[in-house]
């Protein structure tokens, strides 16, 4: 059984959102063609309480897309973005929702930032997304969704440490930057990852 992952399909990723990833919005189509496709939808869902540590405004002094240590761990600072309950938080109404079974959502710790939608950046804490997908006997996953080079690339690298057989859907990703998501995926690929 292949379950597909919608990640982060979110306002403020698209055009005009706080954190727009470009060209983010030309997926939307092939991510609503592609769910037919699979056995099992899911979707993850960035959900931030207002003053989470991974905003730069939350570190005075700081700009956003600086990096400072936040307890130990890299962290890239971000514009204030998917914050609980505001629109920019919404799944964009352009999504089909009507097969995705589950929405995972992560980011909710103020103090650590989680970009896969398995665990949080430290491994500390586990969202339920693998035990859920084995009880729903799933063994190979495909990733699509924003951004290729953060929570699609961490998502997919936690999958195939899960032991899926995990795929990224190439045609229903964009990066925040590109020439970064190329090295990511490079990663991805030596790690046993495949493309679809
Ligand atoms: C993401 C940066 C911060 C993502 C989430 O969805 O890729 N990137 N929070
Ligand atoms: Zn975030």
């Amino acid at each position: 059984m292949h379950a597909l992952i919608i990640v982060d399909l979110q306002y403020d990723f698209l055009p005009n959102g706080a954190l727009a990833v470009p060209f983010g919005d030309e997926i939307i189509e092939k991510v609503n063609r592609i769910q037919n496709d699979y056995d099992l939808v899911v979707a993850t869902q960035d959900w931030h309480p207002a003053g989470h540590k991974s905003f730069a405004s939350a570190h005075p002094g700081h700009q956003p897309f600086e990096i400072v240590d936040l307890d130990g761990l890299e962290q890239v600072l971000w514009p204030d973005h998917c914050v609980q309950g505001n629109r920019g938080a919404e799944l964009t109404d352009l999504l089909d929702t009507r097969r995705i079974e589950a929405i995972f959502r992560k980011g909710t710790d103020p103090h650590i930032d989680s970009y896969s939608g398995f665990f949080d950046n430290g491994k500390r804490k586990n969202t339920g997304l693998a035990g859920y997908l084995r009880d729903r006997d799933i063994t190979a996953v495909s990733v699509c969704g924003l951004a290729a080079d953060y929570c699609v690339y961490f998502t997919a690298l936690d999958a195939l440490a899960q032991g899926f057989d995990t795929y990224i859907a190439e045609e229903a990703v964009r990066p925040i930057d590109a020439s970064a998501y190329r090295d990511k995926r490079t990663t991805f690929l030596q790690r046993g990852g495949k493309l679809r």
